[in-house]
């Protein structure tokens, strides 16, 4: 019997399955745990969505060109294909990037070969090959990428062999990625084959010493300027940025990424394969940081001392974090007294609804439902519990790439023992995973469905939703304010220190903004016609 609601969070999620085919129902449920932090809990993930149910998800070719290799700035990116799904990736996702000094810069060009219906029918090698000879007759670029959309895919285009031949031909290197749209479940499976792409081709290439502390930021795209608050705290430690993977990115870096210390790893999910396969090739260890929120970027800051083990770095470190969290706690502290108590429910992609919560934690405020749009099971469950390969369930379709060391290269940063030692410290090759962060009763919902949503919303009545643009304004109709945090609206940084003080100032006028009692939910204007299954 439909029982009457109450903030059961359990009755909840049984009412809202109820209302699914069985079918449906039974595969929704595996997506849904009710936080129990006394045990080890499951969730299912990285799966393919039910037909039908209107997901948050994109495909294979966003999360290939438009998240990992489109903003890489000095190589042109062309976009075989249809010119929808270039334009469609261009621009939007607000990564920002700067010319270096060589002057290659590409960030504001959209590339494509524009497929027409005679190409589907005769094939688009030919327009492919020109394309590339144009692109290099007016740029000289010193690389270019190739991306693969669903028709490619299709019709058979072999864009590698074009690759290889026309790198031949202009003396550059031409990497062509196989990311067809359908591939795979989600974004997730481009993060992959761009990963491998981006290794295979380009990284490690260049033997350039480089002086000092030295890491490469991984899973950091520079949105709103985020890789520039976190490069500004560590240039303030005495730590050097070799290279960002991959906001603000550059094929030159890239090549030389491997004469590094140690991966930062901010995003696990869309860089993970990249920490793992340098660490293999090269002897580079990774650590798991989280640059958003204070507490956070301290954390992270702290990681990384114990990684250097050297006095003076670690007091330098120490001093960076004392007046940076005095300078942002102060400025936060008027947020924080009208934000205090205040909850919030965050779906954003892989990464960011963990990280956010962190932040959201600084302003005094409670994340009580969260999920991924596509994660894996080990960024919910723990990276320890679940090692990527076994979890990996886009590796049915991307092949891993066969990743020795290299003898010439491989440098271990760290003798085993004390990276044993590190491990067992939860400081290297370790990420626990969103759940272990959230407390007892709070949600975890994966794939969130757009009925999911609006209930969960109806029920649990959060005074903030953090998602994306294709829910922003159906929320914002509910009459509550929704934040994006793919693109951060038309804002950032939110990472570090600064970054804090900017989003708390911003959630404030969100959330603290008297217009949204005006505002009335379609339901509240006009009556809806009620209903309510009834299964005995
Ligand atoms: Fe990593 Fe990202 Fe994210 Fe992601 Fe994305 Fe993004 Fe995201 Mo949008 S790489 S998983 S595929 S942190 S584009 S910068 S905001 S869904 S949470
Ligand atoms: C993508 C990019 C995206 C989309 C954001 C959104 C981004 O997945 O293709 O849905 O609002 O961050 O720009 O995640």
């Amino acid at each position: 019997k439909r029982r009457d609601i109450d903030f059961d969070i359990e009755d909840v999620v049984e009412n809202i399955i109820r209302v699914y085919p069985t079918k449906v129902a039974k595969k929704r449920r595996k997506h849904i745990v009710v936080r129990d932090p006394s045990e080890p809990q499951e969730i299912e993930a990285n799966v393919r969505t039910v037909p039908g149910i209107i997901t948050q998800r994109g495909c294979c070719f966003a999360g290939c060109k438009g998240v990992v290799i489109g903003p890489i700035v000095d190589m042109i990116h062309i976009v075989h294909g249809p010119i929808g799904c270039s334009y469609y990736s261009w621009m939007t996702r607000r990564n920002q990037g700067v010319p270096r000094e060589d002057g290659h810069y590409y960030l504001e060009y959209c590339f494509s070969t524009d497929m027409q219906e005679d190409n589907i029918i005769f094939g688009g090698e030919k327009k492919l090959r020109a394309a590339i000879r144009e692109a290099y007759e007016i740029f000289k670029p010193k690389a270019i990428s190739i991306h693969a959309t669903c028709p490619v895919g299709l019709i058979g285009d072999d864009i590698h062999t074009v690759a290889k031949e026309m790198s031949k031909e202009l003396g550059i290197d031409i990497v062509a990625f196989s990311c067809e749209g359908y591939r795979g479940v989600s974004q997730s499976a481009g993060h992959h084959i761009a990963n491998n792409g981006l290794f295979e081709h380009i990284v490690g290439k260049d033997d350039i010493e480089l002086d000092g502390y030295t890491v490469n930021c991984l899973g950091e795209y520079n949105i709103g300027g985020d890789a520039w608050e976190i490069e500004r705290i560590l240039d303030r430690c005495g730590i050097k940025v070799a290279s960002t993977f991959s906001g603000n990115g550059s094929y030159t870096e890239y090549r030389r990424a491997h004469m590094a210390n140690v991966n930062l790893v901010q995003c696990h999910r869309s860089i993970n394969y990249m920490a793992e396969m340098m660490e293999t090739k090269f002897g580079i260890p990774w650590i798991k940081v989280n640059f958003i929120g204070v507490k956070a970027t301290s954390k992270s800051l702290r990681k990384l001392a114990a990684f250097f083990e050297d006095d003076a770095l670690t007091e330098q470190i120490e001093k960076v974090i004392e007046e940076e969290e005095r300078a942002a706690e102060e400025a936060i502290a008027p947020y924080r007294e009208r934000l205090e108590g205040k909850t919030a429910f965050l779906f954003v992609g892989g990464s960011r609804a963990h990280h956010y919560q962190d932040l959201f934690r600084d302003l005094g405020m409670k994340t009580i439902v969260a999920g991924y749009e596509f994660a894996h099971r080990d960024d919910y469950e723990g990276r320890d519990v679940l090692p990527y390969i076994k979890v990996d369930a886009d590796s049915r379709n991307i092949p891993e790439l066969d990743v020795e060391p290299d003898p010439e290269r491989f440098k271990p940063r760290k003798d085993p023992e004390k990276l044993k030692k590190l491990k067992e410290m939860g400081i290297v090759d370790t990420y626990e995973g969103m759940m272990k962060d959230m407390g007892s009763g709070t949600l975890v919902v994966d794939d969130i469905s757009h009925f999911e949503l609006e209930y969960l919303m109806k029920e649990l009545k959060p005074d903030i939703v953090c998602s994306g643009i294709k829910d922003k304004y159906v929320i914002q109709k509910m009459g509550v304010p929704s934040k994006q945090l793919h693109n951060y609206d038309y804002s950032g940084p939110f990472a570090g220190y600064k970054g804090a003080v900017n989003f708390a100032k911003e959630i404030d006028m969100l959330i603290n903004n008297p217009s949204w009692s005006f505002a009335k939910a379609p339901w509240e204007a006009s009556p809806l016609i009620k209903g309510a299954l009834i299964i005995e």
